[in-house]
Order: structure tokens, then C-alpha cells, then sequence
């Protein structure tokens, strides 16, 4: 296989040839910055040719370890070989006739397969969007029809998104939100469990929040709560145990619908089909995105029946929503993640890093937690004599590991969370490698 093919068969090694990033990546970037809009920025600019397994192969012949997964996207593995052979398929058959005008099985599988697949085995509808943001957006329409109700819940550190609504429901300000409101209304921010910061066991911590709900939402009002199971740009908090299930309880006593947006979350990534499957409790319905689809875009929301079916005909959709590639390739994830067991993958993956990063925090006081679950696992970075998050440090450490051929990404409201995304299949022997980038990053810092 030629070395600008991706997927598994790419060589399985981090290998550096130039400075990162190298002269080609660099001549690209210049371009980049003439024709792309200023807004879009880049982390880490070397031009990909390739990528698959655990690592992404740059112009300049460059390949880099990949902690990142483009943002927990790639969790079977970038052009799984499935994928890649149902999409190549379906590419050939057809591309798109909308769903809406004239339908195809493809949706209706990936439908099936999430009403079986997600939490709860109550009776279960899907519909499928195209980006995390939008199925977040949808979430909230099915539940204000199904309640009649219009606030929404959401949580400090939150990210739901881009978009006018869901850029109202995430938290931080810079660089999502700032100078592009007016925000939609009706959406209500309430305090999270931050075990690492608040001290607070779950019930603690869900009855704080439920007071605040309370008290300045008020029940009658409120149609849904969304909440990330874990949060993901928000810092991979991991809520102490018990949390989420007091809120779900805390939902159905008063019929409002809970939402777990598991668009960062879902599909193995956290040791768990979905980090809901942690959780002592079941979601009324359940967000979607990213990793559902290696790659191609697509993104569902499942849910109770009644609730689903709340919106009238024809008041969901979306040209290209359930896109026929997007559909054939998430068939493909959904076997590869059964047939290859990613779920007690991502939990080796979990050993892995819990044991190499234990003892990084052991040796180095900076190191003030280290959290998540699965192939989702986050340190954050603070001052050790005063516990202040070091944003400062977190951005050092990800120069540093980039320049060395790792991709890590950071995370958090404070900027101070180094967060750990490889995709599941990724071999043993680079897992290890990017850990010892670590260890020389912090060691060097
Ligand atoms: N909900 C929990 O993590 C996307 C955003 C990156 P879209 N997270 C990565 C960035 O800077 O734009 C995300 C998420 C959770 C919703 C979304 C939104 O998903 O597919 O990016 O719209």
C-alpha cells in the first residue's frame, strides 16, 4: 500500500522528517490564511495526506501520533477499512436523494440500530441530522412539543455547540460566543459537579442544581435539561457518582424531558457504549454525533416514543440529514465496534493511560487531577502552591508535545485541561510512544 493511503495499513510508526510544522505545511498555511476565513483557526497546522490507525501523515512525510481523533471523531480508526468499503458502496449506488422526498433503507438501519443500541429498552425513535450542534438544536424542539414548554437547562462548562441556540447553551464566553449574540432565550444555566474543584458528592451537587432550577427556572416552565454525561471542550469533568441519576429522577418527577448529549461521549469512546451506560439511570433522549460515523458527517437523537413523535409531519428535517454515505458509513462503525469489541478496547486503552499518567501526577505537583473514562482521559494543569489553573503550562505542554509528533488537544472554561482522545484503534506500542512524549514534555516544562 502506497504511504498516502490511509487507514490501518499505514505505517504505524512516528516518524519526523522536518520541523513541525515542515516547509510544505507551512506553504500551505500561508495559502490558508489568504483564502480562509480569519475565524476558523487551526491548532496544529501540518496538512494531513493521510492518517489510520493511531497516527496522521502529514505533507512534509511527517507522522504524528494521533491523541486527538479530530475531536473524538475517529474512534473506529481514521478510513476503517468497513467504512471505508460501505461508503466506497454506496458512492457508487447513490449520493443523496433526500431523505425527506425519496427515502432509503440506510437511515432506517442506523434508526434501528440506535433504538437498540442506546440506553433504556423502552420503545425508541431516531432522527438523524447532520452535526452535533443541529441534533442538539432538535433535541430541544422534540421536547418543547412533547411538554409545551419552552426553558432549557443546561450546566456551567457546557458545550453544545456553534449555533444561535446552542451557542446559548454553551458556557464559555471566548472564542464561541463573544460578539455574536443576541442569544436565544429561554436557557437557563445551573451549577455542575466538579468533584475536583467543589468537594461535593452527587447528591450534594444535584441538589444545589435542582434548587437553582427551581427557584429561578421553575418547574412549570422548563422543558428540558442537557447535560454531557462527561463535559468535553468544558474540561472532561467527570460528575461524582450518583449526580446525573438524581437529575434523571429529578426529570421524570416533574415531567421534563433530560437530554444527555453524548456527541462527545458516544459510541465507545469512554470504556462504555455510551457514558449514559455509567450512570445508574436512562436519558429520555440521547444526542449523537461524531464518532457515530468515522468521519463523515452525521448525528442522530433518540428518544422515548411519545417524546419523539411529538413534532408534527414534516416539522423535522433537513436537506441532508441521514445523508446516504453518512448512513452507510455508520453501519460500518456499529459493526466494527461490535465485531472488534472498541468497547473493552477503549477500557485497555483507559488501563493504559490511568497507569502512566497516576504515575505522572505522582512525580509532578502541576499535575492537579486526572480524570474521565475510557479513551477519554484529561489531567489539569494548575499552580501547585495556590491550585490555580495554569493555562499557561497547558499551552506549553501541547506546543511542546506537537513539535515531538504528538497530537494532544487542550480542553477546559480555565484553558488549563490536557485532553487525551486516541482513536480506539490504535496499536499498543504508539500508545505507549505518546506517553513517553509526555513524559518528556513534562519532564522538559
Ligand atoms: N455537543 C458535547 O463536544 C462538539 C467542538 C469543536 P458539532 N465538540 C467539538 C469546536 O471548537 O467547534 C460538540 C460536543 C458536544 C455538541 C457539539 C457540537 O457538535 O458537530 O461540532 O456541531
Amino acid at each position: 500500500m502506497s504511504d498516502t493511503t490511509g487507514g490501518p495499513n499505514l505505517t504505524q510508526q512516528r516518524i519526523l522528517t522536518t520541523a513541525i510544522p515542515g516547509p510544505k505545511s507551512i506553504e500551505l498555511q500561508a495559502r490558508k490564511q489568504a483564502a480562509v476565513a480569519a475565524g476558523v483557526g487551526t491548532t496544529l497546522p501540518v496538512y494531513v495526506v493521510a492518517a489510520g490507525g493511531g497516527v496522521v501523515l502529514d505533507v512534509d512525510g511527517n507522522s504524528l501520533i494521533d491523541f486527538g481523533s479530530g475531536i473524538a471523531v475517529v474512534t473506529v480508526g481514521n478510513s476503517a477499512p468497513r467504512v471505508v468499503e460501505a461508503v466506497s458502496e454506496q458512492v457508487q449506488a447513490f449520493t443523496h436523494t433526500c431523505f425527506m422526498i425519496t427515502p432509503y433503507d440506510g437511515y432506517v438501519r442506523v434508526a434501528e440500530a440506535l433504538n437498540r443500541l442506546t440506553p433504556g429498552d423502552h420503545e425508541k425513535r431516531t432522527a438523524l441530522f447532520n452535526s452535533g450542534a443541529e441534533a442538539v438544536e432538535n433535541a430541544v424542539k422534540i421536547a418543547r412539543q412533547h411538554t409545551k414548554r419552552q426553558g432549557v437547562v443546561v450546566f456551567d462548562h457546557a458545550y453544545h455547540g456553534r449555533t444561535n441556540l446552542t451557542m446559548a447553551m454553551t458556557a464559555k464566553n471566548m472564542p464561541y460566543k463573544s460578539g455574536f449574540g443576541p442569544f436565544a432565550g429561554e436557557v437557563y444555566r445551573a451549577p455542575l459537579s466538579y468533584p475536583y474543584r467543589d468537594g461535593l458528592d452527587g447528591a450534594t451537587a444535584a441538589a444545589r442544581a435542582i434548587n437553582v432550577i427551581e427557584k429561578q427556572v421553575g418547574v412549570e416552565n422548563l422543558a428540558a435539561v442537557v447535560i454531557e454525561p462527561i463535559q468535553g471542550e468544558g474540561g472532561f469533568i467527570v460528575p461524582a457518582p450518583g449526580f446525573i441519576a438524581a437529575l434523571v429522577q429529578w426529570c421524570r418527577d416533574n415531567s421534563v424531558v433530560f437530554v444527555a448529549d453524548e456527541v462527545q461521549t458516544g459510541f465507545a469512546r469512554t470504556g462504555a457504549l455510551f457514558a449514559m451506560d455509567h450512570e445508574d439511570a436512562v436519558p429520555d433522549l440521547i444526542v449523537t454525533a461524531k464518532g457515530i460515523a468515522g468521519g463523515l458527517p452525521l448525528a442522530a437523537v433518540t428518544g422515548r416514543a411519545e417524546m419523539m413523535d411529538a413534532p408534527h409531519v414534516g416539522g423535522l428535517g433537513g436537506t441532508y440529514g441521514g445523508n446516504p454515505l453518512a448512513c452507510a458509513a455508520a453501519l460500518a462503525v456499529i459493526e466494527t465496534i461490535e465485531a472488534d469489541d472498541l468497547v473493552g478496547r477503549a477500557r485497555a486503552i483507559e488501563a493504559t493511560m490511568m497507569e502512566r499518567l497516576t504515575a505522572l501526577a505522582e512525580r509532578d505537583a502541576r499535575v492537579g487531577d486526572l480524570r474521565g473514562r475510557g479513551a477519554m482521559i484529561a489531567i489539569e494543569l494548575v499552580d501547585p502552591a495556590t491550585g490555580a489553573p495554569d493555562a499557561d503550562l497547558t499551552k506549553a505542554v501541547a506546543a511542546a508535545a506537537h513539535q515531538r509528533g504528538l497530537i494532544v488537544l487542550t480542553c477546559g472554561t480555565e484553558g488549563n485541561v490536557l485532553r487525551f482522545l486516541p482513536p480506539l484503534a490504535m496499536p499498543d506500542h504508539l500508545l505507549t510512544e505518546g506517553l513517553d512524549v509526555l513524559d518528556e514534555v513534562f519532564a522538559n516544562a
